[in-house]
């Protein structure tokens, strides 16, 4: 795929980059024409990349089998998977941080709370292992578009995630581990400073002089607070990919 090399956009020395779901896509569901079209656009002007909280299987789905050649920047799971103009960056490993025996208390606790959990309905998959975070889900991960809805409104109310955090914290304050409720149906476990933020060091020594930063979960607590408020990005908090579109077409195309 052809596109105007990073020295040659218009407006030098600028990244932009999105979260994913919430932001570009809405949760877990695929991009629009509409906004691919206007990143193809954009990055005629400047630098991309995303940076989400899913892995890059998930990514895929969301924004085409071809997403590495849509952006500059790739950033799955907080950055944690990372990719520049379709190449890999080195990078760290939840597992090898953690230990394997550290690893295997965490899991036999979560599975024997998962297991005492009455939640009105149940799927599979309650526990992704990824590279640079595990992900919990109450329900599993493998719910449908509905079946999650369904949860997060139950989840809201009885604070299901909210609680198991709670649980996790209290059993393994040794280990400095944040828990990040990014989603609807599940919460990202990880080594405390692996947020978005972790995606930054990958940038750090290109020059730029501006980092942008798009994201719905920008509150305190959010995940995507620690890159929104982080002095070297200039965040801006959306509610949907539409307000995306439209801060974009404001700043860069007016
Ligand atoms: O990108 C936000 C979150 O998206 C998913 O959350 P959920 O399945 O709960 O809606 C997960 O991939 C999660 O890891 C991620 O942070």
């Amino acid at each position: 795929m052809s596109f105007v090399p990073l020295s040659e956009r218009e407006i030098k020395n600028t990244l932009v980059l999105f979260d994913v779901d919430g932001t570009l896509t809405p949760a877990r569901l695929q991009a629009s024409d509409e906004i691919l079209e206007l990143l193809k656009e954009l990055r005629k002007k400047v630098a991309i990349g995303f940076v989400g909280g899913s892995d890059l299987a998930k990514q895929k789905e969301q924004l085409g089998d071809n997403l590495l050649d849509l952006f500059d920047y790739a950033f799955s799971e907080n950055g944690l998977t990372a990719y520049r103009l379709g190449e890999k960056l080195a990078s760290q490993s939840f597992i090898n941080w953690i230990g394997e025996e550290k690893y295997k208390k965490l899991v036999k606790f979560v599975l024997r709370y998962l297991a005492e959990l009455d939640l009105p309905k149940v799927r599979g998959t309650f526990l992704e292992f990824r590279n640079g975070m595990i992900n919990i889900s109450p329900i599993g991960r493998n719910a449908s578009t509905a079946e999650r809805q369904e949860y997060e409104k139950f989840d809201i109310e009885h604070k299901i995630r909210e609680k198991f955090v709670a649980a996790l914290k209290q059993e393994f304050s040794d280990i400095d581990l944040t828990y990040s409720i990014g989603g609807q149906i599940s919460f990202d476990v990880f080594p405390t400073g692996w947020d978005k933020t972790y995606a930054l060091q990958h940038v750090e020594k290109e020059g730029y002089t501006a980092i942008h930063f798009f994201g719905d979960k920008t509150f305190k607590g959010g995940n995507d607070y620690e890159i929104y408020s982080d002095p070297r990005t200039i965040g801006h908090a959306v509610n949907s990919p539409d307000d995306t579109i439209r801060i974009i077409k404001e700043i860069f195309f007016k």
